[in-house]
């Protein structure tokens, strides 16, 4: 079958489309909630810089911060996946001890609240340099375990050469493991070093074990809300959208299970709205672009009309056994295909979309650059 023997499917009407999308967009990113994370630590012990290093540096930049008790400060990203406690100027002491204060009536006032109110994770920061490790702070360590948070201890800006750690930071983290904290990682710190330093050439390191870590406290409900939040490590965000692709396709197949014929391939289109605002959600993308998305989303499956059936269509039929379809008509197995080659589409414009620096991104959605990217992931050979 040539290309142009493809019978178009019927134009969907595009501000209806726009509409559908908006709605499962605004859906899709609710649904997700968001992750809180409280972090302590000295001053310049490597809080935001970790923090930065892990979830993008526009958290403290972008965020808005508010204060909500005496010392504790809550910064919720702008795109509403991630919540940051921390505690300016911290100090153990009587200080440490109003923090704790008020820490408990927040974690005790919140665990009634829905899942993403909570706070899910804690990590206390120490700087390796420091080389030591009061029992002040171990008291610290211990109250926040005791309000049932799951606590990290993190050491900070630590020094490797050739894989190896710097002898004193490992002695002062067997001290600390010798403690007997409640801590979770197997009751020993994790060690980083979030920022490469090319004077002493210590390398970034410790930051995937730190994430993975974290991952394994995090309560499941809120680990989609993480994997959003974090930049560090896109080959989550794939794996759910992997997920979220392979839900689509299987309802696609349902819906093709009775042949559908192609000029009714419209059929497939509210699924793959649903499946497209999940995807856009898991990546982490801003909700306030989800104007902009809506409209590329609905461009390019309006254009889908175009798109399905000249190029993806007509290519995909070579991969489906048994080659082109009798009748002109779309079977279970093209259905799921088609769902899957559109999910797979949009899952590298989103790909493309999250290493944008903010500004770039705004200019990207409002660009005919989305249905290119689209039009060309959604024709390259698979
Ligand atoms: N080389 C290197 N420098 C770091 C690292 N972490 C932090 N620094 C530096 O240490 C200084 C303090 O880091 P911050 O991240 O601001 O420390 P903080 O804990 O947030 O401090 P406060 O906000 O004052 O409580 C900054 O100059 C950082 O650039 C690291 O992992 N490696
Ligand atoms: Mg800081």
């Amino acid at each position: 079958m040539a290309t142009g023997d493809v019978p178009e499917n019927r134009d969907l009407d595009a501000p209806a489309l726009e509409g559908l999308f908006t709605k499962e967009l605004n859906s899709a990113f609710a649904a997700l909630g968001c992750f809180n994370l409280a972090v302590f630590g000295a001053t310049g012990a490597g809080k935001s810089t970790l923090v930065n290093a892990i979830f993008g540096k526009d958290v403290a930049d972008t965020g808005i911060g508010q204060s909500v008790t005496k010392g504790i400060d809550y910064h919720r990203r702008d795109d509403g996946f991630l919540g940051i406690f921390d505690s300016e100027g911290f100090e153990t002491g009587s200080a440490g001890d109003q923090i704790l204060d008020g820490l408990q009536s927040v974690v005790q006032t919140r665990r009634a609240g829905p899942i993403d109110q909570q706070i899910h994770a804690a990590w206390y920061v120490v700087r390796w340099s420091d080389r030591r490790f009061e029992e002040a702070q171990a008291a610290f360590v211990r109250s926040l375990a005791d309000m049932g948070l799951p606590v990290l201890i993190v050491m900070t800006q630590v020094p490797t050469k050739d894989g190896d750690v710097h002898p004193h930071a490992r002695e002062l983290s067997d001290y600390i493991t010798g403690l007997n904290l409640p801590i979770r990682a197997g009751g020993a710190p994790v060690l980083t070093n979030a920022l490469a330093d090319s004077f002493t050439h210590a390398p970034e390191f410790g930051l995937a074990r730190l994430l993975d870590a974290t991952y394994d406290v995090v309560p499941e409900a809120a680990q989609a809300a993480l994997t959003a939040a974090q930049r560090l490590d896109v080959e989550r965000k794939k794996k759910a959208v992997k997920a979220i692709i392979n839900q689509a396709a299987t309802l696609a197949s349902g819906i093709g299970a009775v042949p559908i014929p192609f000029t009714d391939a419209a059929l497939l289109v509210p699924n793959q709205v649903t499946m497209i605002a999940r995807i856009s959600a898991a990546y982490g993308l801003p909700p306030h672009r989800s104007r902009a998305m809506a409209i590329a989303g609905s461009l390019v499956l309006t254009g889908g009309a175009t798109m399905a059936g000249r190029y993806a269509v007509t290519s995909l039929l070579k991969f489906i056994p048994g080659g082109a379809i009798a009748g002109s008509a779309i079977s279970a197995t093209v259905a799921a295909s088609l769902t899957r080659a559109v999910g797979l589409a949009w899952s590298r414009v989103c790909e493309y979309a999250v290493t944008l620096p903010p500004g770039q991104q705004e200019v990207f959605w409002n660009s005919s650059a989305v249905v290119d990217r689209f039009r060309s992931a959604l024709t390259a050979k698979r």
